[in-house]
């Protein structure tokens, strides 16, 4: 027995302690292996685990108008953001968090036990740094802040459609803050940090990239235009009772959009009861026909065909005409049974545009409705831009041809009436359009024949200084031309227009002596005293244009021969001479 036990220990005995040996000797290399041979490898992979790469906002480039008015702001404001699973150990803090937050303690308990196991939430956007210091001060595990920019719009509504705003992130979803993101945004940065296992920020360690601010943009608009437009067409759309409107100037030598406004509209700053029809910026993203404003140039084309002078004369007794079925109708009828070609403006007869067009044929018409930009890209690329439409004038019959010369059966926008208006203005020249501040104008297209678009511009000066003209376009101390009209709108739904819809605008330039602004007024559905174009949107004109060009410094070329003597200030020096709306 003593035998066969003594036999059998020392062999396992050895081979037990042979094991032993080799496991320790294994163990100890393992040791000296990680800790010796793979340290910095194994560190690195460490880091590696608890290094974070942290974006840093890049500051959004500052949106001005041109002289420089801040029109877009990025400030600094601070967000808050939670690790839930790490303030779950700290509960007793919640009602302290809560108040520090001006949030209700039941809702933020109740948002918090709901996404217990979430490593990210937001607890609130966009504070001021102060504000979000205060709460950090708090030092509630689990609460942390990251530095972001948010965007203040100081204009506020007054440049709401033109500048746009962006979304909580700071993309750009509207207007210029969209059209021009890129340019506006910037590149943000990269810092590394060093965070650990439950995601608290040990250590920054440093910035692998740093962030490359947006650069800046300097619109064409001038705030003090913008306004005064704003101020003039608001007070229209309510003492008129109107649905809508749009406004816009132009400087007429550079291409420059120097206000365009719309109603209704909307503060960004505050964008909680947005409506969709407060965004609409109408003067770019609406179409309408044009209505008698387009005589203007159908006129103008008359007269480059070399066919027509102002003075030549159009029967267009008894006011209407006939086309098989179709009557062409003037509205007012006027004092004779002939009117000449400036006469046919100042009545606005659609009896006698449409015997000048049918002997003008509609190429013409069509041609340089084309080559003035009405229906065609106007190459802003603004956001939601529509391009309207002028249909081929092989497609016009007799009918087509009669409307379309007055007005109807073409779709344009507002800003593409003022650029047209702004070629007859700029003898005949046309120069691109911009949103952005230009320092030096433009090439202009002579697209129009200089003496054409100057004989032009004396008919619709006449339009509005004729005994029976629009006075109410009038603006004093200066000489300005333009037309009125008043479209009857398309009903919806049903085929044709309606009967009790109206758009009521007016196309105008000034001053005559070097003509340098155009301005279009667009009042949509005008329900209260009356609707004509002459009587609803030439006041506008008459208040805009005349706060521009005092605004600009512009010399009075209509001044009383006395006070041009005396070189006083311009005082109102224009009659009100009788005449229709
Ligand atoms: C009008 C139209 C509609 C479309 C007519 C305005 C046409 C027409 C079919 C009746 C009011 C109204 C294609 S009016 O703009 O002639 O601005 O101061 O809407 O004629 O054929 O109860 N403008 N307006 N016409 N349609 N189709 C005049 C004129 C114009 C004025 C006043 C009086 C119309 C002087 C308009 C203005 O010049």
């Amino acid at each position: 027995m003593m035998k066969l036990e003594g036999a059998l220990y020392p062999w396992r005995f050895r081979l037990m302690l042979g094991l032993l040996a080799l496991m320790v000797g294994a163990i100890v290399w393992r040791i000296v292996d990680l800790q010796v041979i793979d340290r910095d490898f194994l560190i690195g992979q460490g880091d590696a685990r608890s290094l974070r790469h942290i974006p840093i906002p890049a500051h959004r480039g500052l949106i001005t108008d041109r002289n420089g008015e801040p029109l877009a702001v990025s400030t600094p404001v601070t967000t808050l953001w939670a690790n839930a699973k790490e303030l779950q150990v700290a509960k007793d803090k919640w009602p302290q968090l809560a108040a520090a937050l001006g949030q209700e303690p039941k809702a933020l308990a109740e948002r918090l036990e709901a996404q217990a196991n979430k490593e990210f939430i937001y607890l609130v956007r966009g504070l001021t740094p102060e504000q979000g210091q205060q709460v950090l001060d708090l030092k509630v595990p689990g609460v942390y802040g990251i530095e972001e920019f948010r965007r203040f719009y100081p204009a506020g509504e007054t440049t709401a459609h033109m500048v746009g705003f962006t979304d909580i992130d700071d993309h750009g979803r509207e207007g210029v803050e969209l059209a021009y993101d890129e340019w506006l945004a910037g590149v943000p940065g990269k810092r590394q940090v060093i965070k650990d296992r439950r995601g608290r920020l040990i250590k920054d360690v440093q910035v692998t990239k740093n962030a490359k601010a947006g650069k800046p943009l300097a619109l064409s608009i001038d705030l003090r235009l913008q306004y005064l437009a704003n101020r003039e067409l608001r007070n229209a759309i309510i003492e008129n009772g109107a649905k809508a409107g749009s406004l816009v100037i132009m400087d007429v030598k550079s291409g420059e959009i120097l206000a365009m406004v719309n109603q209704p509209t909307y503060n960004p700053n505050n964008r909680r009861n947005l409506q969709p029809a407060m965004m609409r910026n109408r003067a770019m993203i609406d179409v309408f026909e044009p209505g008698s404003t387009m005589k203007a140039i159908s006129m103008s084309a008359a007269l480059e065909t070399g066919r027509w002078k102002p003075s030549d004369k159009v029967e267009v007794y008894p006011g209407t005409l006939q086309l098989g079925r179709y009557t062409i109708r003037d509205v007012s009828r006027t004092e004779g049974p002939v009117l000449d070609l400036t006469g046919i403006l100042i009545n606005s007869s659609n009896v006698g545009m449409s015997k000048v067009a049918f002997d003008i044929g509609g190429e013409a018409i069509y041609r340089l409705a084309q080559k003035i930009g009405l229906g065609q890209p106007t190459g802003l690329n603004f956001p939601g831009e529509r391009v309207g439409n002028l249909p081929n004038y092989r497609d016009w019959k007799k009918a087509e041809t009669a409307t379309l010369s007055y007005g109807y059966g073409l779709s344009v926008t507002a800003i593409q009436l003022a650029h047209a208006f702004s070629v007859l203005a700029n003898n005949g020249r046309m120069v691109p359009l911009s949103l952005i501040h230009v320092d030096e104008a433009p090439q202009a297209t002579q697209v129009i024949p200089e003496n054409v678009a100057k004989t032009m511009q004396g008919m619709l000066q006449q339009v509005i200084e004729a005994p029976r003209g629009v006075f109410r376009a009038q603006v004093p101390a200066y000489h300005v031309a333009g037309k009125s009209g008043t479209a009857r709108k398309t009903s919806v739904g049903t085929k044709g227009y309606a009967e009790n819809s109206y758009r009521s605008l007016f196309a105008g330039f000034g001053p005559m002596s070097d003509p340098r602004y155009a301005v279009v007024v667009v009042i949509d559905e005008p329900s209260k005293a009356g609707y004509f174009g002459g009587l609803v949107s030439a006041p506008v004109f008459s208040k805009v244009m005349s706060g521009t060009l005092r605004l600009m410094n512009i010399t009075p070329d209509n001044l009383p021969p006395t006070q041009q003597a005396n070189a006083g200030p311009p005082v109102a020096a224009v009659k009100a001479n009788g005449g229709r709306g």
